[in-house]
């Protein structure tokens, strides 16, 4: 017991001296893009989209420029709370939601199937250490997991029965990473005091970087370029 205290007390003099805070923001799309396209589905699952226009999604942004699917982390950072709850991915109207999502290395990628048809989904990794999958999935099926060892940025999801469906996980080997949501904005939770080099990837926009010292939390706004 004496020990347990010491050890105790040895971790709240740690923690007492280093600080942590969240690391937020917003992306914000400058210039305008090509406008998306039309994907054209077939007639099933048309049904499902009850009339909605499948459409690209290089980018999606809002009224005020708030630019979502961006993948926000500190480069090179270590650490990090271990993720213990699954990334979910689902399949609904024969798109893959979210279309771009982030996780950790070893961390379960669960893939849902809401259709009330079967899917098949294909992981195409390109690092070594990370397999390629194949697996089908009834409608009704139980949810499929996949893992992956290697850190890679937007690993390719795909459904070889519906040639546009694409989903992409960037897999990080540290916990520092995010999405923007919808309005643009994100956090990076936890982020222990320093200097960090924060990176935002669009898949179709590329990259920015800015140099950020976190001291109990940091705030960063980034603009991103339409290409
Ligand atoms: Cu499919």
């Amino acid at each position: 017991m004496k020990s347990l205290i010491l050890t105790l007390t040895a971790v709240a003099i740690v923690a007492g001296t280093a600080s942590a805070g969240d690391v937020t923001g917003k992306i914000t799309l400058k210039g305008t893009p090509a406008p998306e396209k039309e994907i054209p589905v077939d007639p099933t699952c048309g049904k499902l989209q009850a009339g909605k226009k499948v459409m690209t999604r290089f980018y999606v942004a809002d009224s005020t420029g708030g630019l979502a699917d961006c993948v926000v982390y500190l480069e090179g950072a270590k650490g990090g709370a271990a993720a213990a709850a699954p990334v979910v991915i689902d399949q609904k109207g024969c798109e893959y939601l979210p279309y771009i999502n982030s996780a950790q290395v070893n961390q379960p990628i669960r893939v849902l199937n809401s259709d009330p048809l079967m899917h098949n989904v294909h992981p195409t990794p390109a690092m070594d250490g990370n397999k390629e999958q194949n697996k089908a999935q009834m409608a009704g099926g139980a949810p499929l997991e996949f893992t992956f060892a290697k850190a890679e940025k937007f690993l390719r999801f795909k459904c070889d029965v519906h040639p546009w469906m694409f989903s992409y996980v960037s897999v990080f080997d540290h916990g520092f990473h995010a999405v923007s949501g919808k309005d643009g904005s994100f956090k990076i939770a936890g982020v222990p005091d320093g200097k960090y080099k924060l990176v935002v990837e669009h898949r179709k926009g590329g990259k920015v970087e800015k140099d950020i010292e976190v001291k109990g939390g940091a705030k960063a706004d980034l603009d991103m370029a339409a290409k």
